[in-house]
């Protein structure tokens, strides 16, 4: 099977498990607030995320049944991510996804519980999991709160809006990049690794494959940014220059950005080729990752 039929099949079953997330409303209330958070979750992304916890985490030997609930919660943690970053207080952003965003559709409260809602969520169905299937689990949560949280993609969020006008240097840029980007690709290879009962030794080799694969990612995001189009991406272009962020091509240029990715890309396969099984998905997904057009 050719790895974007690879790709499509997955992010497709991924989209089957979140939708059977959000239909269980007892009165009105919950219908609406279910209806903000489906917007949002089913509204077309890539699906990375989930895909590379499961891919890792079935590599190394879990069931799908013990996996797809911590895929979805980081799902559910990144769109709550995404409603909440398009907010008005923040990029002030009306489209996502090719979509109007969260608040401009349901209004700035309800974009605002809507991701509260997918937050809260997420870590419900990891606990309830857990309960059921105890300590991996209890550290694949652990994994995913950490990164998600205030000394991760939080953490990161913060930094990224107190160097805007380009404030900060290049420790700044890569404490943004390591937390707001890399921390949640990241806890998806641990997490997938600590459900299939990986060594700590393994687990280690994940971290630095995520690091690299996140920096990978967000320097692609930036050059995407820089020079792709709206229909291609969705979303506006040109929004790191209009809000002067800290960025790898505004502080080292983009050609220099370029050959940093491709460097991060080569590394992360290197790391890939120390794990047995069959890795040749996971590669390419490595690969388009870092050299994806949207
Ligand atoms: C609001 C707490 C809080 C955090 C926001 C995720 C984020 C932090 C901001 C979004 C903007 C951004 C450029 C984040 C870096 C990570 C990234 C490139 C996200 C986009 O992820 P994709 O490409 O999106 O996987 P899809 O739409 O495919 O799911």
């Amino acid at each position: 099977m050719s790895f974007s039929k690879g790709l499509h099949n997955r992010a497709l079953k991924v989209d089957d498990y979140l939708k059977s997330y959000l239909n269980n409303h007892k009165n009105e209330f919950e219908e609406k607030l279910h209806e903000a958070m489906t917007y949002s979750l089913l509204s077309g992304g890539k699906r990375i995320r989930p895909i590379l916890l499961m891919e890792v985490g079935s590599l190394f030997g879990a069931s799908e049944e013990e996996l797809k609930d911590y895929a979805c919660a980081i799902e559910m943690i990144h769109t709550y991510s995404l409603i909440h970053d398009d907010l008005p207080a923040m990029d002030d952003d009306d489209l996502r996804r090719g979509n109007p965003t969260n608040h401009i559709v349901y209004g700035e409260a309800m974009a605002i519980l809507a991701g509260d809602g997918l937050l809260n969520y997420a870590f419900e169905l990891m606990s309830e999991k857990a309960i059921d299937f105890g300590m991996n689990h209890v550290k694949a949560m652990h994994e995913i709160s950490k990164a998600s949280g205030h000394q991760g993609m939080i953490g990161g969020q913060v930094a990224d809006i107190l160097s805007e006008d380009a404030h900060g240097d290049a420790s700044v840029l890569r404490y943004i990049q390591e937390k707001k980007t890399s921390a949640l690709l990241t806890c998806a290879l641990t997490a997938g690794g600590y459900i299939a009962s990986c060594s700590e030794e393994i687990i280690s080799d994940l971290r630095t494959l995520g690091l690299k694969v996140g920096l990978a990612f967000q320097i692609k995001d930036d050059i995407l940014d820089i020079e792709s189009d709206e229909d291609t991406l969705g979303k506006p272009i040109g929004s790191d220059e209009k809000n002067s962020k800290l960025t790898y091509p505004s502080l080292y240029g983009l050609e220099a950005a370029k050959l940093k990715v491709e460097s991060l890309t080569s590394e992360a396969h290197q790391i890939i080729d120390g794990f047995n099984g069959d890795v040749t998905f996971l590669k390419s997904l490595v690969d388009y990752l870092c050299h994806r057009d949207k």
